[in-house]
């Protein structure tokens, strides 16, 4: 396996990428779904801005020459396979995603996609030999906010989520995924789940304050916390905002400001590293001089300890069943996604690790507080990832960003572990 030679044994070093190129990528992509005014641009799966992104990005696959397939989720991989190598070994894989958030910004998921094209453009014209292919995939609807759950389409690449449910899965605008597809285009004939890679290396912005913090270059990402996403429904009656005597009120607009209220509370008796976000709150009818009739919102729970999750959880729902009893509403909840904390492959950690010390970077290794289509591949492959900085940790907002030397820097420490993974024939 690849990943059975000790990280000090480093393939010969790889050609140095052009930063250049990338960055003029990344603003390129960044055009589509553009959000005026700002660096940052919003391609919510499955839109006609996401199919145009992906569009540009599956013409730059083309023009390197790399076999792309679209899957019937619509995953898109391009593998590059060049003389010399074994064109039917599993690949090596990179990417990530270029669906973005609503205030996405232009490098979340998009640098590891267009990091990895910028890899293998940089390894094609230099005549860099491999043994085995190296592919770079964009994955569909990582995000999840449109579609939940997020990593839709690499769980279902892993088999974790049927085609059949993710098809026909409705959005938070009542859109379904299968006719959003087809409307795009990308509903394609490969099979789903994928073939297993060799070995998967994404490479991200932090999208959080750690590195930054530490003055440290690239993340040596270890794991990815657990995720828990609750959609809760609240129905009470709506009532003149005027007439109605506070104790006689069956408010849903109360009872959802109670919940957020509580989980934040709930996060900080919890302590680091728990997170909880109610990120999503509709109103019905949302009229200044009437009671909520009804509010759905969403939970949003993390932790890297699996126990505290599920106890943060379990502490959850004995909240809503008491404040539906003081309140005089019902409260009922649906998961929208659950997945425990994963562990990477310890030898590729070392190995990224290791290039980037040997390529002078410093180096930090951190849990992912954000969820990434790597962790999916982890169930399949060896799989790792490399962070980058984000300017005063800020992510899923239009002001992103990273400094092209960090962007640069960790496509280099990319490139070298990839040419590590696919360069050797095991
Ligand atoms: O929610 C997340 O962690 C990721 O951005 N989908
Ligand atoms: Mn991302
Ligand atoms: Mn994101």
């Amino acid at each position: 396996m690849a990943t059975d030679s000790p990280p000090n044994e480093i393939a010969a070093p790889a050609p140095t990428v052009d930063a250049g190129r990338l960055l003029d990528r990344l603003a390129a992509l960044a055009e589509i779904g553009a959000i005026e005014g700002t660096e940052g641009c919003s391609r919510l799966a499955f839109t006609d801005a996401d199919g145009a992104g992906r569009d540009l990005v599956v013409g730059w696959m083309g023009d390197l020459g790399l076999d792309v397939s679209v899957d019937v989720i619509g995953n898109v991989i391009g593998i590059w396979r060049p003389d010399g190598c074994d064109p039917d070994a599993a690949p090596v894989l990179t990417g990530s995603h270029i669906d973005t958030v609503a205030t996405g910004g232009r490098y979340d998921g998009n640098l590891g996609v267009l990091a990895g094209l910028e890899v293998i453009e940089t390894f094609a014209s230099a005549g860099t030999p491999i043994c085995r292919p190296i592919g770079v995939a964009f994955f569909s609807n990582e995000e999840g906010s449109r579609f939940a759950p997020d990593m839709m389409g690499s769980l279902a690449y892993v088999g974790g989520l049927s085609v059949e449910e993710a098809l026909a899965t409705v959005g938070v605008d009542g859109a379904i995924v299968v006719d959003e597809l087809d409307r795009i285009g990308y509903r394609g004939s490969t099979p789903c789940p994928g073939r297993a890679p060799h070995a998967y290396v994404e490479l991200h912005i932090e999208q959080g304050p750690v590195l930054e913090m530490a003055g440290t270059r690239i993340g040596v990402v270890e794991s990815v916390q657990g995720i828990s996403w609750t959609q809760i429904t609240i129905t009470g009656q709506s009532n003149h905002a005027g007439t109605t005597p506070m104790h006689l009120r069956r408010d849903a607009g109360y009872a959802a400001a109670r919940i957020g209220a509580f989980v934040r509370d709930l996060a900080v008796d919890l302590g680091p590293p728990q997170v909880a976000t109610v990120g999503a709150i509709n109103l019905h009818p949302n009229l200044v001089n009437v009671v909520a009739a009804s509010a759905t919102l969403t939970v949003d729970l993390r932790n890297t300890d699996d126990a505290v999750l599920v106890d943060s959880e379990r502490r959850l729902g004995l909240f809503l069943d008491e404040l539906a009893d003081q309140e005089g509403v019902t409260i009922t909840s649906r998961s929208l996604a659950r997945s425990e904390p994963v562990t990477f492959d310890p030898t590729v950690v070392g190995l990224v690790e290791a290039v980037a010390v040997d390529l002078g970077l410093s180096t930090l290794r951190l849990p992912s507080g954000a969820g990434h289509d790597a962790q999916m591949l982890a169930r399949v492959c060896p799989s790792a990832m490399i962070f980058t900085p984000s300017r005063d940790g800020i992510s899923h907002n239009p002001s992103e960003y990273t400094e092209p030397a960090d962007i640069e820097a960790g496509t280099n420490v990319l490139a070298r572990v990839l040419l590590h993974l696919a360069g050797r024939n095991r």
